[in-house]
């Protein structure tokens, strides 16, 4: 063990400090109170063998200054009082020591206490591993091994002071798997769990170091991306919506034929006056629009659009227009992009999912898009040109 022993006179401390050694502990000696209570700091003993009455903190006080600093592990205190001063004992005791001896010290005594006080340690160190299992438990998802919902807020909040303070950008994505209720009737609930563990997996696989994934409800997935500009988001956003379709998972009631997930992006831009909180909001406004559109696809709101038009409020801007949207979109796909002057692509994504009404030019669409080999658009950034309401 790691033993910390003080004591004012140097004789005493000598020969603790021998007795010590002898039974093959590490030693450390402080010749005052404040000495201990640095060497503590630094040293972090698993015993303290203290002597009561010194100049600067006296034994008391040491006692009750490492009770009240309540670190991780636990220093098992041994107050050294002389012969007879059993009120001296008693106040030891209530201070936090746990044991005493008397001066001339007994070496078989010291023994004796540091077996009690390796057992105690031990014990402290034990129910310190629980604890921190325990935490670790309590942010896991168990079926999908992902952190849960549970320090969101925390980590959301960390991030967003963070990139204030230093002017980065943020982002985040918030995924649904698409049509998985039919998927638990078509192939069975445990069948559902195993695709859950996949798509949690193909997203933790496919997701940057330094980006986290949490399971945020039954069939949602957030993505939270520090440092991530909006384009770059969509694009890391669009591999991990890929990621999860080339996994291949039939789909009998998927309109692909396969297991997907549509996604909602939102960013944080320097200057940005919006809260972490706002911007989940944001996600998942932007995913609703996904899902509105079509399956399978990634929708990012333009940050720069968001602050100017305060999309964020306005229910308006938010409402799907059922009657825009067109029977194509259920088909899963959409044409591909039009190189000849015709509508873009993605404001013709948008156009059907009821967020652009070019008769009345109040939105556009357009700040970015993404097609696959198949021309087939997958992800656009949707970007208000107008306030709500205008
Ligand atoms: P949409 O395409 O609009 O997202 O439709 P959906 O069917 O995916 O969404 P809905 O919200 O109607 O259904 C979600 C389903 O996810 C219903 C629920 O049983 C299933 N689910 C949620 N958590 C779990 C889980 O832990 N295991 C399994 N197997 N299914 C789950
Ligand atoms: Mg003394
Ligand atoms: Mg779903």
């Amino acid at each position: 063990m790691r033993i910390l022993v003080v004591d004012d006179d140097p004789s005493s401390l000598m020969l603790a400090q021998t007795f010590v050694e002898e039974l093959g502990h590490s030693c450390v000696t402080a010749t005052d109170g404040d000495m201990a209570w640095r060497l503590f700091i630094e040293y972090q003993p698993e015993v303290l063998v203290s002597d009561r009455d010194m100049p600067g903190l006296n034994g008391v006080q040491l006692c009750r200054a490492i009770r009240k600093a309540a670190r991780d592990s636990y220093t098992y205190i041994i107050l050294v009082t002389s012969a007879g001063e059993h009120g001296d004992q008693l106040s030891g005791m209530e201070a936090g020591a746990d044991d005493y001896l008397t001066k001339p010290l007994d070496p078989l005594a010291l023994e004796t206490r540091l077996l009690a006080a390796r057992r105690v340690t031990s014990l402290h160190e034990q129910l310190a591993k629980y604890r921190t299992e325990l935490a670790v438990l309590a942010r896991t998802d168990p079926l999908t091994k992902l952190r849960n919902r549970l320090t969101v807020a925390d980590d959301l909040d960390l991030l967003h002071r963070r990139s204030q303070r230093y002017g980065r950008s943020y982002s985040l994505a918030l995924f649904d798997i698409d049509a998985f209720k039919p998927y638990n009737d078509t192939y069975g609930h445990q069948a559902g769990d195993e695709a859950l563990r996949r798509v949690a997996q193909a997203l933790d696989r496919r997701a940057r170091q330094g980006d986290t994934v949490y399971r945020y409800g039954g069939e949602e997935f957030l993505v939270v991306l520090p440092e991530q500009s909006p384009p770059a988001a969509l694009n890391a956003v669009e591999r991990l919506r890929a990621g999860v379709e080339l996994l291949g998972i039939p789909h009998a009631g998927s309109p692909s034929g396969l297991l997907t997930i549509s996604g909602g992006v939102s960013s944080y831009i320097a200057g940005r006056q919006v809260s972490g909180h706002e911007l989940l909001r944001e996600a998942d406004l932007a995913l609703y629009r996904a899902k509105a559109t079509a399956p399978n696809i990634v929708v990012g709101c333009d940050p720069i659009g968001v602050s100017a038009a305060g999309l964020s409020t306005s229910a308006e801007y938010l409402a799907p227009d059922p009657e825009d949207l067109s029977g194509s979109l259920a088909s899963g796909t959409l044409a591909p992009a039009d190189t000849d002057g015709g509508p873009s692509l993605a404001a013709s994504l948008a156009g059907r999912a009821g967020l652009v009404r070019p008769e009345e030019a109040r939105e556009q669409v357009a700040a970015e898009h993404h097609a696959d080999e198949h021309g087939c658009v997958h992800a656009a950034i949707v970007t208000p040109s107008g306030g709500p309401g205008t």
